[in-house]
């Protein structure tokens, strides 16, 4: 037992040491350096209590200090935050929702975000104001914009929140920020805390992992890990619409058989290709190009190798094919952990990772009949919510989880993991895999926005470490004369 929890955690490492900190925080060498504009995780699923609608939430800005003042986390004026939908199986957008944000200073004289008190995400007590427009933009089958239509305009952004102070009742000032919808749905950009959730530490202390009080921490099913994304928050970016505004035919879904049920979900960010931090100029001059995306999880992270990664973000999943299957087909883990452990795990043809993630699944997540492979969140809109959501999904039978689409408290880290090591091959090789994380730190709620609240500046438990050294030795107090 004690021998297979090592060899599970070593597994660990070899896998996920790729991962940097979540699912897509800072995977790529150019995005790393671009926090604003780095997709950190993309979900997408039928929310219980909006049947009929699709669900997604697609989160930037990773690993955001709640304490991080004074300007804490705003959107980039000057990027362009997208959410895409392929409902042919091209691997094209036929839908795409785009985020333009507006940026302004109440008082330029001022170094506070906000005076207190702050009761709203309209207050006008909040110095650094944010809002957005939002435009739902159709492609026809040549991947021209034939449509752009604003759906929301000058709706607010969620602030910070800085502390109790500061904003007495968050709850108030972020449900002031859900925005209706031309055409139906809502919307909302918030601070929320960080849905991923996994155990970085003990993955790169991988030998040191079967310590008294965490035994088991690589079986996954066994509990015992400590997730490193606690605390932290991130930007999300929720959008609920009636699932007729993105059909292929623009009709709700009838069932899960039916032939406009299943769409591809992915997030993009945009910038110009010429762009000077602070220059105007520069604007008007150049195009807008992609520089960050993200479908199905650990992707970017796990399949593509360090030399390909900005190509990844640049491209789209109409191209992944060509550019990327080589990797999916044989992928590098896999080789991995039989070059270490000799487990005998299929390194080449692996078409069950391709048709889970990348083609998709027929009779659930598959589009159309020759589906292109590429990297978009497949989800099903004919499968009903599950009454008992299981954090392996369809995995463990549960046709509404990931990887049919993406719920919130889907365990990805340990679904892959599990893939990889072949839980999906004829006959199935089941490592129980995992990182000993099965959970988030923080209920999600059963309403939209779904995602659970931001952690607040001043209650953040991120910095409360014990002082290890000795205590400074201090002079005797001076005497008042
Ligand atoms: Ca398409
Ligand atoms: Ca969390
Ligand atoms: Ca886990």
């Amino acid at each position: 037992m004690k021998k297979l929890s090592i060899l599970a955690a070593l597994l660990a490492v070899a896998v996920a040491v790729p991962l940097s900190i979540g699912s897509s925080h800072r995977e790529a060498p150019n995005i790393l350096k671009d926090p604003t504009a780095d997709n950190t995780d993309t979900y997408a699923f039928t929310a219980p209590d909006a049947p009929g609608s699709l669900t997604v939430v697609a989160n930037w800005i990773p690993l955001a200090d709640p304490a991080g003042g004074p300007n804490f986390y705003p959107l980039d004026e000057k990027a362009r935050y997208y959410v895409k939908i392929d409902n042919t199986g091209d691997g094209y957008e036929d839908v795409a929702y785009r985020w333009q944000f507006k940026t302004r200073f109440r008082n330029p004289n001022s170094f506070l975000y906000a005076v207190p008190p702050v009761g709203s995400a309209q207050d006008g007590n909040l110095n650094l104001v944010q809002t957005y427009d939002l435009y739902k933009e159709e492609y026809n089958r040549n991947g021209k914009m034939v449509r752009s239509r604003r759906i929301a305009n000058n709706a607010p952004v969620v602030p910070d929140n800085i502390g109790p102070k500061t904003v007495p009742n968050y709850a108030q000032v972020e449900a002031s920020g859900i925005t209706p919808l031309r055409g139906g749905g809502k919307t909302i950009v918030a601070p929320a805390d960080d849905a991923f959730f996994v155990d970085l530490g003990a993955i790169f202390d991988g030998i040191n992992i079967d310590k008294p009080g965490r035994p088991n921490i690589g079986l996954g099913n066994q509990g015992g890990g400590k997730d490193d994304v606690a605390g932290y928050n991130t930007k999300s970016f929720v959008l609920q619409v009636p699932e007729r505004e993105v059909t292929r035919d623009g009709k709700q879904v009838s069932d899960m058989k039916a032939g406009n049920a299943v769409v591809g979900v992915w997030a993009t960010t945009e910038r110009r290709s010429l762009q000077v931090s602070g220059s105007r100029k520069s604007k008007r001059s150049s195009r807008w190009v992609q520089v960050s995306r993200l479908g199905n999880p650990l992707i970017n992270e796990v399949i593509i190798p360090i030399g390909m990664k900005d190509k990844f973000n640049r491209t789209s999943p109409a191209n992944d094919a060509k550019n990327f299957g080589r990797f999916a087909l044989n992928p590098e883990p896999a080789r991995i952990l039989n070059a270490l452990f000799g487990l005998g795990i299929q390194e080449n043809n692996r078409t069950d990772i391709v048709q889970a993630l990348l083609t998709g699944v027929p009779g659930l997540t598959q589009i159309g009949k020759k589906p292109a492979a590429a990297d978009t969140l497949k989800l099903n809109l004919g499968v009903p919510p599950s009454a008992n959501p299981n954090r392996f999904g369809v995995l463990a039978g549960d046709l509404a989880g990931f990887p049919n689409g993406r719920r919130l408290a889907d365990d990805v880290v340990d679904a892959e993991l599990r893939v990889i090591a072949g839980a999906l091959l004829s006959p199935p090789k089941n490592i129980p895999l995992g990182d000993g994380v099965d959970r988030n730190d923080k209920p999600f709620r059963a309403q939209f926005p779904y995602v659970a609240p931001a952690f607040d500046g001043f209650n953040s438990q991120l910095k409360r470490i014990e002082p290890q050294h000795a205590p400074v030795p201090q002079p005797p107090p001076a005497q008042l004369p």
